[in-house]
Order: C-alpha cells, then structure tokens, then sequence
C-alpha cells in the first residue's frame, strides 16, 4: 500500500514534468520535437499554444515528420487544434489507411489561435527522429471570407493585413458600425396640397441603419389622408410585430402603426393639417419599401348662385376651404357691396365651411340710367 502511494505521487510527479505547455505570440516562429534532429523521447508531451493578433490566421506545415506509426496513431502522435475543434492529427511516416502524416500538407487555423501537442507512448520500436514544423500568421481576407450577412460589408469591403475596412456608394453614409451603408432622411418638408413620398430608393431596397422622417404640413383647416400603393414590403417577423424595420405615421394625439409585412395599410385619413411619418430601417434584409400618396382637402362651403346680371369664377360643382371666387357684374353694372360700387369682389370659402363674405349685388351705373333716360327722350 506504501509503496502503491509512493509510486503514485512519484508516477504523476514525473508525468508532470514529462508534460508541459510552451506560450508562441510571435508572427511566425519554429516548432520541433523534443530531441531534434535526434530520437525525442518515450512518454512525452509537449503543447505549443500559438496565438496571433486578430484579424490573422496560423499557417502550420512540416519539413520533416518521421514518429512512430500506429493504428489511429494511438501511441505517438501530433495533433492540431483549436478551443473547439481538432484539425489534424497525424503519425507515422507515410500516409497510410489508419495514419495521416502531414507530408506537404498546409494546415490553416480559423481564427488566431492554434495549439500544437506532441505526444509519445512508453516505447518506441525503432528510433524516430520527430518532426520540424514552421508556422507564420497569415491575413485573413474577410471581404471574400466573410459569408454571414450580419458582419460583412453592405457596399464595398477592402481587405489589408491584419483587417480591413468598408465604405458605401456615393450619397450615402457609413453608420458607426462601421459596416453598413445609411442615408441622411431625417429632414423632409411636404408643404403642397398633394404629394408623393417613398422610402429612400424605392423601388430599390431601401438603406439599412436609417432614420427618415418626413413631415407633411399644411395651414390649419386642412386635412390629410394617405394611401398607400400595393408596392409595400418591410421587413417583418413572423411572431413578433414588427421588430426590425416599420413605418409609423403620427398626427397629435393619434398614431398609426407600426406598419411592416407585405400588405400595404389601408387609406388613413388623418383630421390634420400637421402629420408626421417615421420610418426606420436595421442593419440587415433586403426590402424594397413603400410609396404612398397624399391628398390635403378642407371642408366644403355652399354652392354659390351668380348675382343677376352677374356671373362667378371659377365656376365649380364644388368649393372647399381655401378655393376663391371672383364676382364681376356685366357691361353697364357695378358691384354693389355695402353701398360701395366695385368692378370685382372676390369672397374666399374659409376653414369652418362658410364664405367669407355674401354674394354682392350687380347694380346698373347711373351713367347707364342717364344714357338710357337719354336714348329714351331722343327716340321720343
Ligand atoms: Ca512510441
Ligand atoms: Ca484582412
Ligand atoms: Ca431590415
């Protein structure tokens, strides 16, 4: 029993010492079995941790490789790997059915980091003289590497050493994720009585990463009512409403939307002079937007009958807020109009629906009276 707890202490003790761990932060460097060029040693371990800067990768290969060859190299053997994967192993001294050795063969690390361990069994049936390998950190080219959409670049991508960087095409802006391509929308002023609004691009996928707003305003006594074409497409979620991009529209207190998915809204008719859209993008997807077009109208006012010997313009089935109207009287009237004689009155139709003022009067001229009490004593 004594000598089964000695021989433990001492067993591991020497397996410690047989086992250990070599540190490489260089950009390139030299590894070779315990030994070399002589014979390495039984019951060895030796692992060699290579870890580069980011935005490289390890290139690993052998100029000599002569270990002990075994079924799956199970006795001696050199492995390659990384935290989570194993990328070689290899024994022997010629490629076999069970053993690989590295022969001419590049081994590359996915990320910076790569670990490189050495192991030989209690014997060796004849001298193996081990391997010498060289490693160097290579760039990795993210441009044409980079598959996933979440971290590759929205426009333009240029690889250097050691990184690279993205840019966008011309108009646009690149958002401070330093990958995707925004434009500035935040500032757009609808002032006339109808209009058309788009996402930015449309019917081109819209930005990524932005922010537009558009607001549409008009006097009070206006209203504005949106439609939207069929065109419509924002990027949407299955279960969740809306939670990447969306368009929101807001007239105080009343809001409408979010708005996302395949199907446009239906017409919104706001009661306001003043509406505000919001429509805002993710740093992902490919969605071709909306377009919608809107229509400012005000209340409607009375029909208007034309004075006798008189007559109105424009003449319209319909007048509505805003909208004017001249009266003019024919040849030999006057306007009339609180007792004051006129050649034109013009009245306009107001906010709440009524004229602005009553339809006046056409009024023979005295001059007219005279000139026919005149005609009618010389025809006498
Ligand atoms: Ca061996
Ligand atoms: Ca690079
Ligand atoms: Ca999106």
């Amino acid at each position: 029993m004594r000598w089964l707890l000695l021989c433990h202490a001492l067993c591991l003790s020497l397996l410690k010492a047989s086992a250990h761990t070599v540190e490489l932060n260089n950009m390139f460097g030299q590894i070779q079995s315990p030994g070399y060029p002589d014979s390495y040693p039984s019951d060895s371990e030796v692992t060699w941790n290579i870890t580069v800067p980011e935005g490289f990768r390890i290139k690993l290969y052998f100029m000599h490789f002569n270990l002990e060859s075994s079924y799956l190299c199970e006795y001696d053997y050199v492995k390659v790997e990384t935290e989570e994967q194993v990328l070689a192993t290899f024994c022997g001294r010629e490629t076999t059915d069970t053993e690989q050795t590295p022969g001419q063969e590049v081994v590359f690390s996915p990320g910076s980091f790569m670990s490189i361990t050495f192991r030989s069994d209690f014997s060796n049936e004849e001298r193996f003289t081990g391997f010498d390998a060289h490693y160097m950190a290579v760039d990795v080219d993210e441009c044409t590497e980079r598959e996933d959409e979440e971290l590759s670049c929205d426009h333009y991508c240029h690889n250097y050493i050691g990184g690279y960087y993205c840019s966008c095409r011309f108009g646009y802006l690149l958002h401070t994720d330093n990958r995707t391509c925004r434009v500035e929308c935040s500032d757009n002023l609808f002032t006339q009585r109808t209009g058309v609004i788009t996402s930015p691009d449309f019917p081109n996928p819209y930005p990524k990463s932005s922010e537009c707003f558009y607001t549409i305003e008009l006097e009070e006594g206006f209203m504005v009512s949106l439609q939207f074409e069929d065109i419509f497409d924002i990027e949407d979620h299955p279960e969740v409403p809306c939670p990447y991009d969306y368009i929101k529209i807001k007239a105080d207190p009343k809001v409408w939307g979010p708005f996302c998915g395949e199907r446009a809204p239906e017409p919104i008719s706001t009661q306001s002079h003043s509406v505000q859209i919001l429509f805002r993008s993710d740093n992902s997807g490919e969605n071709r937007g909306w377009r919608l077009s809107y229509r400012a109208t005000g209340n409607e006012c009375p029909d208007l009958q034309p004075p006798v010997h008189g007559k109105i313009e424009p003449l319209q089935a319909k007048y509505s807020f805003k909208d004017q109207v001249l009266i003019s009287c024919d040849t030999g009237y006057k306007v009339l109009k609180d007792n004051v004689e006129m050649d034109t009155f013009q009245i306009e139709c107001l906010k709440d629906g009524t004229w602005s003022n009553k339809i006046p009067t056409c009024k023979k001229t005295e001059m007219d009276e005279e000139n026919e009490l005149g005609s009618e004593q010389e025809t006498e």
